[in-house]
């Protein structure tokens, strides 16, 4: 057996088996072709596997998992609502923020003042902080465009950070994000613009793999969530949903009837309705991030989730409104304290359950055989110190395709 690089002195958080955190102590893993060619006990290496590796790395003891997935965010986007936090602490409500001409549509009009480059410069420092906490695939949705040419804008800038920087960019169309305020009495005719116009355009020139929605009483009706999604469906394209994040509209159920990946948010979502997300096998993305700086003081229904066996998904939300928050690590600090998940949850949560939000889990979040080699390096006595320390970063660099990255 031959290998690209071999990965020696350290221990495993495979994320893969039925042993909390997939431990294996005193591994090695084996990277050929950007693929993971061989993981398991050092002991176990053939005996000239180090002879015959390219390049053999020494890890002195440090930990590997498998790269951190942040799978929902809307880092993409231009100028800064820090004057909305001040509102809010003044006594605003986000709803009230929103109606006022605030909230995502304020980021809406910043988005259409700011060119491809400007909003491409604005947003890359934001994946360059999620990339030096440990992600190597980062999910991101449009969504402040809101006509067709800014929805397409968004979505090749994040191709554009797609190919210019050295992570995995998966890229979800959310057109029904807000009505924009063009559309205002008329959201039929909003929805009209992103079924017929964008959903077609995005489709065609392959700009996105997946369609979201804000189903919500400031989003939209479930109606209008049901025509969205199956248009969607029609084209090929994968569906998720916002979905009970400030009331429960019952997107969830919809969604997962409609074969989401994931349903996200959902703090309002009734204990009822958990079964049908797990017979359906829909992944619950947990966003601790907005429920901390909205001051929610209503959680979702964890145990009621766990027990029933739903996957649980965490992700920062990263956005300018309700979630600026660009540390992965940060999200499952929240989870922990805000949410009640162990540590071990959350680290399946930003790997395992967040490739699966993806519909990516044949390729990506754990350290298996054939997956794709991306992982992170960390300086951290045992796994669970990913979520319990806040500050620094323990990360000692991460690895995409089998390479190094910065
Ligand atoms: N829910 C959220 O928390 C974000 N979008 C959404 O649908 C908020 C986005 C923003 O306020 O800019
Ligand atoms: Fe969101």
């Amino acid at each position: 057996m031959r290998f690209d690089s071999l990965w020696v002195n350290c221990h495993l958080a495979t994320m893969a088996g039925d042993r909390e955190y997939g431990v294996m102590r005193n591994g090695a893993m084996g990277v050929r072709d950007g693929r993971i060619a061989w993981v398991g006990p050092a002991q176990e290496l053939p005996k000239d596997a180090e002879a015959r590796a390219t390049l053999v790395k020494d890890l002195s003891g440090a930990w590997i998992t498998p790269g951190l997935i942040d799978c929902h965010t809307h880092l993409v986007y231009a100028g800064t609502r820090a004057h909305e936090f001040e509102m809010r602490l003044k006594g605003a409500s986000y709803q009230e923020i929103a109606e006022a001409g605030g909230g995502i549509v304020s980021t809406v009009r910043s988005v259409r003042a700011a060119d491809s480059d400007a909003l491409y410069a604005q947003s890359l420092p934001r994946l360059k902080a999620m990339m030096a906490g440990g992600v190597t695939t980062l999910e991101i949705k449009s969504g402040y465009g809101l006509d067709v040419a800014n929805e397409l804008k968004m979505l090749r800038v994040i191709r554009r950070l797609n190919r210019e920087t050295p992570i995995r960019v998966i890229p979800t169309f959310l057109g029904a994000h807000a009505v924009p305020p063009e559309f205002k009495g008329r959201s039929d005719d909003y929805v009209d613009l992103v079924v017929k116009e964008m959903l077609p355009q995005v489709a065609g020139q392959g700009l996105a793999g997946a369609v979201d929605v804000f189903c919500e009483t400031i989003g939209f009706s479930l109606e209008q969530t049901e025509r969205i999604l199956q248009a969607a469906e029609e084209l090929g394209l994968c569906v998720k949903l916002h979905a009970e994040q400030l009331s429960d509209s019952k997107g969830a159920v919809l969604a997962a009837r409609n074969n989401a990946l994931s349903v996200d948010h959902l703090e309002y979502l009734d204990v009822g309705d958990v079964p049908v997300l797990a017979k359906r096998g829909c992944v619950a993305v947990l966003l601790p991030g907005a429920f901390y700086y909205l001051n929610e003081t209503q959680k979702p229904p964890i145990q009621a989730m766990r027990k029933a066996g739903v996957s649980m998904a965490i992700s920062t939300d990263a956005n300018p409104g309700t979630s600026p928050v660009f540390s992965i690590r940060i999200a499952m600090n929240m989870a922990c304290v805000l949410f009640g998940l162990t540590p071990a949850e959350t680290l399946k949560g930003v790997t395992v359950d967040a490739a699966r939000a993806l519909g990516r889990q044949d390729d990506l979040g754990t350290l298996e055989i054939g997956k794709t080699a991306d992982f992170a390096v960390w300086d951290i006595d045992s796994p669970a110190d990913l979520a319990y320390q806040l500050g620094g970063s323990p990360l000692r660099y991460s690895v995409v395709n089998g390479r190094k990255i910065a």
